[in-house]
């Protein structure tokens, strides 16, 4: 091919993926996309995948000190849809071009990022329900419009997800409710738990879009289909009413609605608290990341059997073709 000929061809693939874009249809695995548009999924992805399985760690923990078996069976089922969660993820990111393993490598080495959220620690019960309440809460708002991010592979995971998250926020509400039924010292876990996990909750949006340097060329990609900050505004306005319900409070003397804008207001939260946790000095980030390299080393035998195994049925396949076409 000339070099005149390859302009014009890749000036046909840009302009192909742009009007794909721009007709809000779906660009799929096999199709041409910007080298950016690709890394940036890869990063998304990954980060989204990988605050899956590290999000295990903070409910795991509770597994085995859950109050009745109904509570453990759960929380056990909630905790493997995690893992699931990050299993369509990585997925996703493979039809990219780059495989699970060397992700994982990335994530060890600390060269890519999982979610601030899971650096916080689990200290009672009610932290459980507060989590399925404000993180899987704040999941569903973040991910529903993923959905329809403009990346099939992607957006089709984001369905499955979606709908296990939104289980996984009604079973932390209904553990609340049943709560806040019981006894005062139960009731003052809740509140004790609300009061730690709201700012955090509200970080998982990310940086306010002034300082978010990825939003705006995730959003003309459609990506991402809303901003940071608009994100957690729906966050707030949908978990106020379920607070009044609950009979919690927010620990945000700001928190108001504001009948002209239609929409609550509310303080903003320490950015710089959520620079530190995402740079590794959070509570929890150390012991995270120790586990879940130990996971990582634990599961090498495991690795090795799998390729052993398929190496051999390889061979078998090999044979049995030989003997076919002889
Ligand atoms: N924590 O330009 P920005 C779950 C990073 S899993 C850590 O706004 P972007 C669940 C950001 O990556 C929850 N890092 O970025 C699981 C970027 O750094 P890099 C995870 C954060 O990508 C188990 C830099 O800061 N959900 O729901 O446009 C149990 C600048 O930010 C955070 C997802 O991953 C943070 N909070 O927007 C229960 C959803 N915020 O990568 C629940 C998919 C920002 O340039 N991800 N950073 O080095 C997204 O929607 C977006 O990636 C974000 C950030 C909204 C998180």
């Amino acid at each position: 091919m000339s070099g005149t000929d390859s302009a014009e061809s890749a000036t046909r693939l840009s302009a192909h993926f742009d009007a794909t874009i721009a007709h809000d249809q779906r660009i799929e695995p096999r199709d041409w996309m910007p080298d950016g548009y690709r890394a940036t999924l890869v990063r998304q992805i990954a980060q989204h995948a990988h605050s899956e399985i590290i999000g295990m760690q903070p409910e795991g923990e509770w597994i085995t000190k859950a109050p009745s078996l109904r509570r453990k069976a759960i929380l056990f089922a909630k905790v493997q849809d995690e893992a699931g969660h990050g299993l369509y993820l990585y997925s996703a990111a493979e039809t990219l071009g780059i495989d699970r393993d060397e992700l994982t490598e990335r994530l060890l080495q600390g060269r890519q990022k999982y979610s601030s959220i899971f650096n916080y620690p689990t200290l009672s019960f009610a932290d459980v329900g507060v989590i399925g309440w404000f993180v899987d809460g704040a999941a569903i708002c973040n991910q529903v419009p993923l959905c329809r991010s403009s990346y099939g592979p992607y957006a089709r995971a984001m369905v499955r997800v979606c709908k296990e998250e939104s289980f996984h926020q009604r079973q932390g509400f209904e553990l609340l409710l049943t709560m806040m039924r019981g006894t005062e010292a139960q009731r003052a876990q809740v509140q004790d738990a609300v009061d730690r996990w709201w700012w955090p909750s509200l970080m998982m949006f990310g940086p306010p879009d002034d300082d978010s340097p990825n939003s705006a060329q995730s959003m003309a990609w459609k990506i991402k289909r809303h901003s940071n900050d608009e994100l957690r505004r729906r966050f707030v306005d949908m978990t106020v009413p379920q607070a009044e319900f609950l009979g919690v409070t927010l620990p945000d003397p700001e928190l108001r609605w504001n009948e002209e804008r239609g929409t609550h207001d509310f303080g903003t939260p320490d950015y710089a608290e959520l620079m530190r946790v995402i740079k590794g000095d959070g509570p929890c980030n150390a012991q995270r990341m120790e586990r879940r390299t130990k996971a990582h080393e634990d599961g090498a035998w495991v690795r090795e059997a799998a390729a052993a195994h398929a190496a051999k049925q390889q061979a078998l396949r090999e044979t049995t073709k030989e003997g076919t076409a002889a």
